[in-house]
């Protein structure tokens, strides 16, 4: 999954790089950078010592000593002031120059923490927006795995209105198993093969074949899709290759989301994976809620996800 949300410890991280929120000094300080310092050890202060410091905005490299991953890159975050002041310019060129500085030297595999969101002050809504528009075009041009990893569950201020509509969608069809609402998306009668098929009402096409097809319906290329799906370019060349694919439910979704499907035509591509969003599954009533809502965007479904205690999609 080329982007993630991860809830985890940065220092923890085995992956090629991970992203330092540093101060201008670069010589070490509270939060994020504090823990990093202390987790390599002295020998990542004497690097820093030679860099002369780092302007707000930029990045620099070193390497990552007792951390479980190859380098640490330090960038220094705005202060935030209000937002008036360039705060969102220099904390997007923070992410910018990261990444690149990553490509430079080779990465596959990078982990941020949410830059400025917490003694700089960015409000933290805010500065994961900022954080997930720039690593996504990014992640348009090039090819790696990048990883937020928030430390609390606080870092995720998606609108309370949006919680609150979920959740209430949530205790309004989540309830005892085998309720089949008319017209949703839900065909959890369905049991046998044969009554799915009369559903799809063909089960000739493919998973795999009725996805390529409505790429192509949608105008679409195959790396537009999966990128907005959020899933890997290996993971989509094997689907590509094999007719006969049966992708996770997970994955499923993420392309019916990518394809912005209307509720009836998601429910199809789902079955033809063998899979239906149940009531009895708070997961699938969140997905249902974004998709018949005709909310598409993926980050805010994970986001709805995370909040929710649920595994992710794409993940
Ligand atoms: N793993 C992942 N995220 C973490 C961790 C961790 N171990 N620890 C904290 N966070 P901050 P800033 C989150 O204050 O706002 C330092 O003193 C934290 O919850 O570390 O850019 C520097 O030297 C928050 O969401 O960085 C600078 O002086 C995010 O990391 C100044 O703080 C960033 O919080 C930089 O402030």
């Amino acid at each position: 999954m080329p982007l993630q949300i991860i809830r985890n410890d940065i220092t923890r991280m085995r992956c090629d790089a991970i992203v330092n929120a540093a101060n201008n000094t670069l010589l070490g300080g509270g939060g994020v950078d504090g823990a990093i310092h202390r987790a390599a050890g002295s020998g990542l202060l004497e690097e820093c010592r030679a860099l002369g410091g780092c302007e707000t905005g930029e990045a620099k490299i070193t390497g990552a000593y007792k951390l479980p991953c190859r380098y640490v890159i330090h960038t220094v975050g705005p202060v935030w002031h209000g937002g008036g002041f360039g705060e969102e310019k220099l904390l997007s060129s923070c992410y910018r120059n990261s990444l690149e500085l990553a490509k430079q030297y080779d990465c596959e595999t990078v982990c941020f923490p949410l830059i400025s969101a917490g003694v700089y002050g960015y409000p933290k809504d805010e500065a994961l927006r900022v954080a997930v528009n720039e690593i996504s075009r990014f992640l348009l041009e090039n090819e790696m795995t990048v990883s937020i990893v928030v430390y609390d569950k606080q870092s995720f201020q998606i609108s309370k209105k949006l919680i609150a509509d979920i959740r209430e969608y949530i205790d309004e069809r989540y309830i005892q198993e085998h309720y089949v609402p008319r017209g949703n998306l839900i065909y959890s009668q369905c049991k046998a093969p044969g009554d799915l098929r009369d559903v799809v009402g063909s089960v000739d096409e493919s998973f795999s074949e009725m996805l390529l097809r409505k790429i192509d319906e949608k105008g679409m290329t195959d790396a537009q899709c999966y990128k907005k799906a959020n899933i890997d370019r290996k993971l989509f060349s094997k689907i590509r290759g094999n007719p006969q694919y049966k992708p996770s439910k997970p994955t499923a979704i993420a392309f019916a989301v990518a394809l912005e499907l209307p509720p009836e035509e998601a429910a199809d591509l789902l079955l033809k994976a063998g899979y239906a969003l149940s009531p009895s599954s708070k997961f699938d009533m969140i997905i249902e809620y974004f998709i018949r809502s005709r909310r598409y965007d993926i980050l805010e479904i994970n986001e709805a996800l995370f909040e929710f205690d649920q595994p992710l999609l794409g993940a």
